[in-house]
């Protein structure tokens, strides 16, 4: 095999991924752990906390989420949280250690006087000296410049998976439409989170075309979340076939080998992975989780057992930001 490269390219062809999925498993690994030592320490992993700072009812129709209005996951839903409520929450979980807090809010796109208030969230959230980062929906261009002037760090927003499939998935809003946020977020000069789902039922097709998408964006970027489904009663996709535990460790190696120098995030379905799958994601180039015993409203694994786990395999989370003033 050649020796690895870590060019940063934007013309990636949806044939060159499946080329690297097909590698064998081996093959692979070795190649995206080179690559990830060329520009991260392998012993660190950045951790981030969630929120859920607007909860359920969404008019959106994703088939994946709990949040959507159209399915009867019996979430109870809940309006917008107070700010103090959100800062305090925030200060737990620099406490318990996160670099960076991410609110999440179901909405399809948030309206102005919403995001007054998350402007105070974000401002508060930024004293305490965490990185901040949320999740709103559909962005347009003055929105984003707002949230860049309140200081915002990242801005979440998934490609979720090829275009292809995402007609099969969703319906309320196009592909085109969360490129365009996403541009959006980029042109406010926000640091860009992007990434997708898996398990979803795609193709391995799918997966590489998903890939070819997020790594052939103007720029990478910084943050690359790959959820593996959470399935959830009374979504249409609980009972889905859930991807093979190896198939997803490749898909994070080759998030890793195509965006070298992006945070990759072993995101949404931890707490279905047993500790030795984690492992073979940190080692393929994952190096960001959610920490917290919540996702936005389903389980994650409880913050002691990340901990253990991350002492048993040598590892340490990232510094806090050095810059708090509270
Ligand atoms: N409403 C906003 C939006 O969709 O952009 C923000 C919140 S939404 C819950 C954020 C992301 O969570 C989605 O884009 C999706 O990738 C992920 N997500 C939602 N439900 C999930 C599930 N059951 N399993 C894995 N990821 C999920
Ligand atoms: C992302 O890619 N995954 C997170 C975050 N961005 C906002 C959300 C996962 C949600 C899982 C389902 C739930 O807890 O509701
Ligand atoms: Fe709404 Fe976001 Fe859930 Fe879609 S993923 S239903 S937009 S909260």
């Amino acid at each position: 095999m050649s020796t690895p490269t870590a060019d940063i390219r934007h013309d990636w062809l949806q044939s060159e991924v499946m080329d690297l999925f097909e590698l064998p498993f081996n093959d692979l690994l070795f190649r995206a752990h080179q690559v990830h030592r060329l520009y991260f320490n392998p012993r660190e992993v950045q951790i981030s906390t969630l929120l859920s700072i607007k909860t359920g009812a969404c008019p959106e129709d994703c088939k994946y989420c709990p949040q959507s209005v159209r399915h009867d996951t019996g979430l109870e839903p809940e309006t917008v949280m107070d700010v103090e409520a959100v800062l305090d929450a925030a200060r737990a979980a620099k406490n318990g250690g996160a670099s960076r807090f991410c609110m999440g809010a179901a909405w399809r796109s948030p309206k102005d006087r919403d995001l007054d208030k998350v402007i105070e969230m974000v401002k508060g959230v930024n004293e305490l000296g965490m990185e901040s980062c949320v999740t709103l929906g559909m962005l347009n261009a003055r929105q984003a410049e707002r949230l860049k002037g309140a200081g915002l760090d990242y801005y979440n927003h998934n490609l979720d998976t090829s275009p292809e499939y995402y007609k099969e998935v969703i319906q309320t809003r196009t592909y085109e439409h969360r490129l365009e946020t996403l541009e959006n977020v980029r042109s406010a000069g926000l640091n860009v989170c992007c990434g997708g789902i898996v398990g979803m039922g795609e193709t391995r097709e799918d997966r590489a075309e998903l890939i070819v998408q997020l790594a052939n964006l103007p720029t990478h970027p910084q943050s690359v979340p790959v959820n593996n489904l959470v399935q959830v009663p009374g979504t249409p996709l609980d009972g889905v076939e859930p991807i093979d535990p190896l198939e997803f460790v490749r898909t994070i190696a080759i998030a890793r080998i195509v965006m070298p120098k992006s945070v990759v995030r072993l995101s949404a379905g931890r707490t279905e992975m047993n500790d030795e799958m984690q492992a073979l994601c940190f080692f393929a180039g994952a190096n960001s989780i959610f920490y917290g015993d919540k996702l936005l409203t389903t389980d994650n694994p409880e913050a002691a057992r990340d901990m253990a786990l991350l002492k048993r395999l040598g590892m340490q989370t990232t510094e806090p930001r050095q810059t708090a003033t509270a």
